[in-house]
């Protein structure tokens, strides 16, 4: 018999909002299944992440969710236990769509180092930064790849497979890097950029970033 210590509420640690690309995934599909929680923010860089975050993660980064006795840490592992507390609707149904969204969400997980490294998330910046060879190759990929999940799977609604899954929590810090740094995308991709942009709970993150950006570290 397996058991799921799913008491409410839950805890999410996370870092800045304007920064932590890793944070804002797990945030974002905790908000779009609709699971409860309260947040506990840590400024990154800061004395006080230094002394709170060996309280909360084993690997002192964030995000980290705190379930009773139980710490999951690391994103994508987050986000694979948010679907088992939301019965499976993180990703798609169909098995063929699932495992296209797992693809695409792994190799979000540990690819575009070069995209990562020069366009650091900056969520409510606008910059203009040139990329070197690997980063817009890192670009173009992430277009192909949008484009053939919205082609193969996003009849249905606006997400790469239609309704929201984790493979847009995933992507969710790159369009907002997309947006500050003013990538060169195709139709298909500028529409996922746009319809990414106005998600009600991205904004609210959004907000959340600038307040944080004029408050004190
Ligand atoms: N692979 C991890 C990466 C987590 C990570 O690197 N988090 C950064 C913030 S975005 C962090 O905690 N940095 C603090 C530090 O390294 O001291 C995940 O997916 O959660």
């Amino acid at each position: 018999m397996t058991s799921m210590p799913s008491r409410s509420p839950l805890t999410l640690v996370i870092g800045d909002r304007q920064l932590s690309s890793w944070s804002l995934r797990a945030w974002i599909l905790l908000k779009h299944l609709g699971i409860d929680f309260e947040e506990v923010c840590l400024r990154l860089d800061t004395p006080d992440f230094e002394q709170r975050i060996g309280a909360h993660s084993p690997t002192r980064r964030v995000p980290v969710l705190i379930d009773g006795a139980l710490k999951v840490w690391d994103s994508l592992a987050i986000c694979e236990y948010a679907n088992e507390l939301a019965g499976g609707r993180g990703w798609p149904e169909d098995p063929a769509a699932r495992a296209l969204a797992r693809a695409i969400s792994a190799e979000m997980h540990s690819g575009f180092a070069a995209l990562r490294t020069q366009w650091p998330m900056q969520a409510t910046s606008v910059l203009r930064v040139p990329l070197d060879s690997a980063g817009l190759a890192d670009v173009a990929r992430i277009n192909a790849l949008w484009q053939d999940a919205l082609d193969r799977h996003g009849g249905a609604g606006p997400w790469l497979f239609g309704r929201y899954t984790i493979a847009d929590a995933m992507y969710a810090p790159v369009v907002l890097r997309f947006n500050t740094y003013g990538a060169d995308l195709s139709p298909a991709a500028r529409g996922y950029v746009a319809t990414t942009l106005a998600d009600p709970c991205l904004k609210a993150w959004l907000a959340d970033a600038l307040a944080e950006c004029a408050a004190p570290r």
